[in-house]
């Protein structure tokens, strides 16, 4: 079965296939939750980030790459960018949504079972915190419905206010074919 697992608490202690950190277009770490998993995952993270730089200059917004987790519990991190809220018009739903997507894109390439996120862009890039987590439960729920190997997502929420307002869309986003704990 399908499963939607909610929780609060801090991502750097989730031991599934991969997180998916709030990274910005350069790769290189920041404060946050980039700020947490690079520090507890240790130095490995930011070479292959900067790999990652030499090869492809980076990452757009929208985009996702990946590497290993270093000393975290996890398997990988897959790094993705959030869009800067600026006022609404400039594409920022879409991107939030590509975000989702293309870090849900990279797990199933990879076969990974289990991928937790974070609330992608509602920290530093103040993406207003009900529209992005509508964004999220959407996208998520979509491609569960049609993946094949991805079958476990994490929404780690490390506010109080986050957890709340996933608790509140995934009761009432309730279905049959999946699964949702921790309500
Ligand atoms: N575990 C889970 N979630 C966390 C953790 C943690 N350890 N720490 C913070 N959060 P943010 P953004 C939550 O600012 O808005 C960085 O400097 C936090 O409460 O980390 O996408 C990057 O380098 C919030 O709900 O990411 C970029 O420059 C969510 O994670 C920029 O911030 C996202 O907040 C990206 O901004």
């Amino acid at each position: 079965m399908k499963t939607i697992h909610l929780i609060q608490g801090d991502i750097t202690t989730q031991k599934v296939d991969a997180i998916v950190n709030a990274a910005n277009t350069s790769l290189l770490g920041g404060g946050g939750v980039d700020g947490a998993i690079h520090r507890k995952g240790g130095a490995e993270i930011l070479e292959q980030c900067q790999e990652i730089r030499a090869k492809q200059g980076g990452c757009s917004v929208g985009e996702a790459v990946m590497t290993t987790a270093g000393q975290l519990p996890a398997e990988y991190v897959i790094h993705t960018v959030g869009p800067i809220w600026q006022d609404g018009q400039a594409h920022e739903e879409n991107l939030l949504k590509n975000a989702y997507q293309n870090s849900l894109k990279l797990a199933e390439q990879q076969h990974f079972n289990s991928i937790a996120f974070p609330n992608i862009s509602t920290g530093v890039y103040r993406f207003p915190k009900v529209q992005a987590a509508a964004i999220a439960v959407e996208t998520v729920r979509d491609f569960l419905k049609q993946s094949t190997h991805t079958q476990e997502i994490y929404f780690v929420c490390f506010d109080k206010e986050n957890f709340q307002i996933y608790q509140h869309l995934l009761e009432q986003t309730q279905s049959h074919d999946i699964q949702v704990l921790g309500l």
